[in-house]
């Protein structure tokens, strides 16, 4: 009995499937654009961050964006599986967080938002905001580049996620996010007050668009962070649960080429190829 017999399905499925793979490892082979390195960000190959959690794998692709203003590549924080709690690093009310970056392409810097998220990345609060002068690293020096970032000295204890965003100057129109998975020792409870971030150039479902601007007297976009509406995040005390509140209206995906497992499934995971076989399956069967 013969157990694999090529046939016109077959054959064409595989060359679906070979497509897909190559499709999927193109992004890895760039190894330009930039990425949060300290703290780390999730999955990242650096020395000294922790080993990706069970099932997950080192994302080698740590620089490069969530999307374009076209379309959703992945979630925000790129991967919504945070490290494990063992391996969170452990910051105080107060401290300053000294950020660094991978650079391969610091496409001229351009804006940046760092917020934190106490229920899980569900709501978001601003703690800093830089407009032009992100990443604008003089060459050489990539290594070197920090970004201090205060966190709130009446920030509440929490297991908490640390997201940086970027919209870079120069380039596709894209945006970048990494997360690290921090805990923060403050007080018992309590709220953080702040803005939600900006989300552009992440599909059509987010109409906010930040052009490029090169030259200093491009229009940037910058106007756009005026409109991000309120947030308070209210902290329980003493063990209770976490739990994060929105008192403004966080902008919501409309749009159509929101793909419905775009914001769960990272391109290149196992999943989506599976599913991409799947696809194929269906159509030549
Ligand atoms: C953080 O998560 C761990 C593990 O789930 C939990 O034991 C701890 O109480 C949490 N810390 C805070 C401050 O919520
Ligand atoms: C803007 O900058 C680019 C290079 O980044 C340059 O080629 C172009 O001439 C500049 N445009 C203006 C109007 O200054
Ligand atoms: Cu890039």
């Amino acid at each position: 009995m013969m157990l694999f017999k090529p046939t016109l399905f077959t054959t064409l499925a595989l060359y679906l499937l070979a497509i897909t793979l190559t499709l999927t490892l193109i992004p890895t082979l760039v190894q330009a654009h930039t990425g949060l390195s300290n703290p780390c960000g999730r999955y990242q190959e650096a020395a000294g961050c922790p080993a990706p959690p069970p099932g997950q794998v080192v994302d080698v692709d740590i620089n490069s964006p969530i999307g374009t203003n076209l379309r959703i590549n992945q979630p925000l924080c790129k991967t919504s599986i945070p490290y494990p709690f063992s391996s969170r690093t452990i910051y105080k009310a107060g401290d300053t967080i000294q950020t660094a970056y991978s650079i391969g392409s610091a496409h001229g810097g351009g804006h940046c938002q760092w917020a934190l998220s106490y229920d899980g990345e569900k709501t978001w609060v601003v703690i800093k905001t830089m407009i032009r002068t992100c990443l604008q690293v003089t060459p050489g020096t990539e290594t070197n580049y920090r970004i201090p970032v205060l966190l709130p000295k009446d920030l509440p204890s929490g297991n908490v996620t640390f997201m940086w965003l970027w919209y870079n100057a120069i380039g596709d129109r894209e945006l970048y996010s990494n997360c690290a998975d921090i805990r923060v020792e403050g007080s018992d409870g309590g709220s953080v007050k702040g803005l939600a971030p900006l989300i552009a150039n992440y599909g059509s479902g987010y109409p906010a668009f930040v052009n490029e601007f090169p030259n200093a007297t491009d229009p940037d976009g910058s106007e756009l962070f005026d409109t991000r509406p309120a947030v308070t995040i209210q902290v329980k005390g003493s063990g209770a649960t976490v739990s994060g509140t929105s008192s403004g209206t966080a902008p919501v995906p409309t749009g159509s080429n929101q793909p419905s497992f775009g914001s769960r499934i990272a391109s290149g995971s196992p999943l989506s190829l599976s599913i991409a076989f799947a696809a194929s399956f269906y159509l030549f069967h």
